[in-house]
């Protein structure tokens, strides 16, 4: 969107990108961390545009008079949809978090299907709509975000809203075989085709959803252009491109410079003298493969003894949707793993496996980029995966080794500098901890050069403008 251009952008998302907390008796609310915020809020700021979604707080708090002064200060407004407990249950953590976010991630093991759930799923993306009608002029861009949205497009037209309409899907999009499990893909679909620009994270979710669209609607026509696909039918045309998203790579890269940072990163170094640092940092997410992981290095201990003593993993978890039972199992899981490799292989002085269970702030979180010589991303499915992104963003001595899951996104445009891996396979991944750990310095030095080149120039400001532009 260039800077001439007067029309306002609305950004919606099922979370609103804030932090509200009560401090010595007043409320406060502030922007929230995390490359979306990083990379809309300028956009929005300069376009007078407003980000709505739910606020996901307190009852107490009070609401507007907070987004009353946040406006003030960031230069844009917020807009909220309230939820009740109820709803948040079954839209949010049902019908998004147990059937959408499995099946769209290939594990149609876990999924729910609940009719209850779906419906509340209706009624949420009803109520987003008629918010965000109540709040948008004639011109204005709508970008909606994420799967919990899917609905949304559909129901503003209902309403009568003929702006242009976009959204950006950040998970995968399953293949036809999958999507067809779904009791309601063709309300999905249908919901999905009334936006103007459908956008997703790679080609390979493009061309899936592209193949379910014409598969299940009859008579819908599909152009394929480079950039886009279009897809007609007598009233309408609808735009997919794939657009992967990425993160403020200036930031992360200045920030791991800094002083505080290196002086954190030196103090890892010493705490783990004499071996390499293989680490691992997720969300607590069965998609993550964090248990294969394990059991991957569990496989090239005994493989390769000579990475004894050598070489420990370092395992982040950070905590998320404990409310559904599957990460409370999850969370068992692991800590049994690794108390059980652990027990096997330890020696005195050498833990095989550190297991961290919590959020690191950014100067640790990037000490621990900066620390470690290898990074072990292997999600069993990803729309992108931003750590890897982050982890190359970090090593700014260009001594890092990527080892990445060919089913993470983000292996389409790194994977010629990583070390692409199947999770599922335990012997090559553990082959690949080896390679890695072996790797000369020089072949370690090229492959991390051009990853930093790749994500330094498709940073997310031009993920942005890009998107925007081609609404
Ligand atoms: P997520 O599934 O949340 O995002 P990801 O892209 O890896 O996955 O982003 C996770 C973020 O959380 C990163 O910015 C990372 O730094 C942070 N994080 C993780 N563990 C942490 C820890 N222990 N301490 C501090 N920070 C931690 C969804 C999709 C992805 C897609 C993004 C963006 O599932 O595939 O890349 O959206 O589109």
């Amino acid at each position: 969107m260039s800077n001439k251009d007067s029309r306002r952008l609305i950004a919606v998302s099922n979370r609103l990108p804030i932090v509200v907390k009560e401090e010595d008796g007043r409320w406060q609310l502030a922007a929230g961390a995390g490359g979306l915020v990083t990379a809309l809020s300028p956009v929005l700021k300069r376009h007078r545009g407003m980000w709505i979604g739910w606020p996901g707080c307190d009852e107490a708090a009070p609401l507007e008079e907070l987004v009353a002064r946040f406006a003030e200060q960031e230069g844009y407004r917020l807009g909220t949809v309230p939820l009740t407990q109820e709803e948040v249950e079954d839209y949010y953590e049902g019908f998004s978090n147990m059937t959408l976010w499995p099946l769209f991630h290939d594990l149609l093991g876990l999924c729910q299907f609940n009719a209850q759930h779906w419906r509340a799923y209706v009624e949420v993306n009803r109520r987003f709509a008629e918010v965000t009608a109540k709040k948008i002029a004639r011109e204005d861009l709508v970008w909606v975000q994420d799967y919990q949205l899917m609905l949304m497009g559909g129901r503003l037209r209902e309403l009568g809203v003929k702006n242009p309409l976009a959204f950006f899907l950040h998970i995968p999009f399953p293949s036809l075989d999958l999507f067809r499990r779904l009791p309601w893909k063709m309300e999905i679909l249908r919901g999905l085709l009334e936006f103007d620009l459908v956008g997703f994270q790679t080609l390979r979710d493009r061309r899936n959803f592209v193949a379910c669209a014409r598969e299940l609607i009859p008579g819908l026509r599909a152009e394929v252009h480079r950039r886009t696909t279009v897809l007609r039918d007598e009233e309408r045309a609808v735009r997919v491109g794939h657009f992967p998203i990425s993160i403020d790579f200036g930031e992360f890269n200045n920030q791991a410079r800094g002083r505080e940072v290196a002086d954190a990163a030196w103090y890892l170094h010493e705490k783990f003298a004499n071996r390499q640092l293989l680490l691992g940092v997720d969300r607590l997410d069965y998609t993550k493969g964090i248990p294969e992981r394990l059991l991957a290095f569990e496989r090239a201990l005994e493989l390769y003894p000579e990475l004894h003593g050598k070489l420990s993993l370092l395992q982040i978890v950070v905590p998320s949707r404990t409310q559904v039972p599957e990460y409370q199992s999850l969370k068992e899981q692991l800590d049994q793993l690794a108390g059980r490799i652990n027990g096997r292989f330890g020696e005195p002085g050498w833990i095989p496996i550190h297991y961290m269970f919590r959020s690191l702030d950014r100067v640790q979180l990037l000490a621990h980029y900066r620390a470690a010589e290898i990074a072990l991303i292997t999600p069993l499915r990803d729309g992108m995966n931003l750590v890897a992104k982050e982890y190359c963003a970090a090593s700014v001595d260009n001594n890092g080794v990527l080892i990445l899951s060919e089913f993470a996104g983000a292996a389409e445009e790194l994977g010629k500098g990583a070390l692409l891996v199947n999770p599922y396979d335990l012997d090559g991944t553990a082959e690949a901890i080896r390679r890695a750990y072996t790797m000369e310095q020089g072949e370690r030095q090229r492959r991390m050069r051009m990853l930093r080149a790749s994500i330094q120039r498709n940073n997310v400001h031009r993920w942005v403008d890009y998107f925007v532009n081609s609404l």
